[in-house]
């Protein structure tokens, strides 16, 4: 079976209700092709997911962009992927490279693996993000990083069916440098064989892989062109309505 296009907007911490409101209504009046071959998750800020839910045409799904470990408990100021499923929404994005590098967070590759484990549990679908750092990268072992956090996911997960994957270099991201087509496509192969070798050749051939990084119109169409690019989660570029010409590129 075809792997679906998915194409996931990722607001970060972004806006605030009339920018939100107006963001919604652009990407409401945009004729799309939602559901027919792609599917389209947009992650407002947690504190507008139910405004923005409110507002959005249903064939939109809502993400979150962060959830707590376990369950709910004495945890102030967090929010469990129990809480999230309950108020309706079906998605999380976890280990997002801001979340895994930002001195103020720093998810470790374990933390990010205990979470996909619950969210899971718990009925959630998750956008598992992984990648390589610059100093990675240029130092060759880029396919060592994301082996190593998926290696963490593995650990505490058997059943891949409800994860799909993200590949985002933290140099891409944010910074107006997308990785090339070519070393995208290179990049989303490895981490196939990845799960070839130590999952299954199925779950291999099943997952949805998307990229991630500076993705824009501009080049959403020569990296979807890639046989191993499934879509892509689109920080900056969500933020306006050109975001309904990248999820057109499944196309
Ligand atoms: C990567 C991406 C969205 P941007 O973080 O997850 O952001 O498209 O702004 O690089």
């Amino acid at each position: 079976m075809p792997r679906k296009f998915i194409v996931g907007g990722n607001w970060k911490c972004n806006g605030d209700r009339a920018s939100i409101k107006a963001l919604i209504q652009a990407l409401n009046a945009g004729e799309s092709t939602i559901g027919s071959g792609v599917d389209v998750v947009v992650a407002p800020p947690m504190l507008y997911g139910d405004y923005a839910r409110g507002l959005l045409r249903s064939d939109f799904g809502v993400a979150f962009q962060n959830c707590w470990v376990g369950g709910n408990g004495a945890f102030t100021g967090e929010v469990s992927a129990d809480m999230i499923k309950d108020a309706g929404f079906d998605w999380v994005i976890l280990g997002h490279s801001e979340r895994r590098s930002l001195p103020e967070i720093k998810e470790t590759d374990e933390t990010v693996a205990t979470k996909t484990a619950y969210a899971l549990e718990a009925g959630l679908k998750v956008m598992l993000c992984i990648g390589e750092t610059l100093d990675a990268r240029q130092s060759g072992k880029t396919d060592e990083v994301n082996a190593r956090q998926l290696a963490a996911v593995a650990e505490k997960v058997s059943d891949w069916s409800n994860i799909v994957i993200a590949y985002e270099p933290a140099w891409a991201i944010g910074t107006g440098v997308v990785a090339t087509p070519e070393q995208a496509q290179e990049t989303h192969t490895q981490i196939r064989k990845w799960l070839a070798e130590n999952i299954s050749p199925q779950v291999a051939q099943q997952m949805r892989i998307m990229y991630g990084g500076s993705a824009n119109a501009a080049n959403a169409d020569s990296l979807a062109r890639q046989p191993d690019i499934d879509g892509f989660l689109v920080g900056g570029a969500s933020l306006r309505p050109e975001f309904l010409r990248i999820v057109e590129s499944w196309k």
